[in-house]
């Protein structure tokens, strides 16, 4: 029996052949996952506002669990810009984006989808990170006045935007009316670098980036509607252009700016998360870098480094991590910056610290040109 050596694992040429060596398991996958949910602990994961994150932790301690998680959707007006411009909103939790699910691999998601009898649509929630049946879409469709509960084993890492997706051009109506959030689904034994070393963040942050259509009057200002339901054809046209009137973070025009604005310290290790659940995006933290990036969100692969500006395709998210070197207010933008400074996607973070001259220093200032 000829024994050959493919990258490193000795093998045997011979396929009807069984020679231990290609049949031992590497001791990562020789732990028995857990596959069923039966007679593990239940918690409760309380959601939070985005960009905040819920109380998670990073390593995973014990056994996977059962995460309680109950989202309650709300169609809501919303305002969108300074200038006033509202539109009615499809939100999980009121917000948009819906809030930050956090748990890990192996995991069981035992998720309450909850519609008020306020509400006027037919809503449910299709989440990227689960298996079959349109991703739970199939199994929690609910009326105004209904509520259901399913469970999906969150068995892959990674980031992921959920949505509603109700059948029909109701998809992307709801999708871009706001109706979309992000789960991040950690390693059991948390984020690794390139080298497979752990690395951990001090502090996350989940930035939703939305496109909306908002139709506009005869004379070019942005229509008002009184019910969800009164403005949905205007918007369809709006959409079929392919045109989004505003493309903002967080659900408004300077949403993360301003009073809204994301905070650290130098020496920071920020783990920054975006979704974007129906266009191409491309965020860029000027004057900083994508020192890990997950631009395809799969925790299983190992991070790029030192990107300057990394994708995300639409209907995903991904993740960035950065540790800030120099104090000052930064912005984080979708780099195509017509998005950015017209449409509204731009974000700022206050970082406070010791300004390191080596680093960076104006050596002359601007004055008569000698
Ligand atoms: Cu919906």
């Amino acid at each position: 029996m000829a024994l050959v050596l493919i990258a490193g694992i000795a093998c045997s040429s011979d396929s009807a052949g069984s020679t231990p060596a290609a049949t031992e398991e590497p001791a990562a996958t020789a732990v028995p996952r857990v596959t069923s949910p039966d007679g593990l602990e239940r918690v409760t994961q309380t959601v939070v506002l985005p960009p905040m994150m819920p109380v998670h932790e990073q390593v995973a301690t014990g056994a996977p669990k059962i995460v309680e998680v109950r989202l309650e959707i709300e169609e809501k007006l919303i305002e969108i810009a300074p200038d006033g411009t509202k539109m009615w909103a499809m939100t999980f939790n009121g917000s948009v984006p819906g809030p930050m699910i956090v748990v890990h691999q192996d995991d069981f998601v035992e998720l309450t989808l909850v519609n008020p009898a306020t509400n006027t649509l037919q809503h449910n929630i299709d989440l990227h990170a689960a298996t079959g049946a349109l991703g739970g879409g199939d199994l929690t469709l609910v009326n105004p006045g209904e509520e259901v509960t399913f469970r999906f084993q969150a068995t892959k890492t990674g980031v992921f935007v959920y949505h509603c997706a109700p059948g029909g051009i109701m998809i992307p109506l709801h999708v871009v009316s706001g109706m979309n959030g992000a789960i991040m689904v950690l390693p059991r034994a948390g984020l690794s670098d390139a080298q497979g070393q752990p690395v951990k963040y001090d502090k996350a942050y989940y930035i939703g980036e939305q496109d909306f259509y908002v139709p506009t009057d005869e004379n070019g200002a942005y229509k008002e509607y009184a019910t969800v339901g009164e403005g949905i054809g205007d918007t369809l046209e709006v959409m079929k252009t392919l045109t989004p009137s505003h493309i903002v973070f967080n659900g408004a025009v300077g949403a993360l700016t301003g009073d809204g604005a994301l905070s650290a310290n130098v020496g920071d290790n920020v783990l920054f998360i975006h979704s974007q659940a129906n266009r191409d995006t491309r965020p860029h933290l000027i004057g900083g870098h994508g020192d890990l990036v997950w631009e395809r969100g799969s925790f299983d692969d190992a991070p790029q480094t030192n990107l300057e500006t990394w994708f995300i395709a639409g209907g995903s998210a991904g993740a960035a991590m950065y540790e800030f070197k120099q104090p000052g207010l930064y912005a984080y933008v979708n780099h195509n910056l017509i998005e950015a400074i017209l449409k509204g996607a731009a974000a700022h973070i206050n970082v406070e610290g010791e300004w390191n001259n080596d680093l960076m220093e104006q050596i002359k200032a601007p004055g008569p040109i000698n």
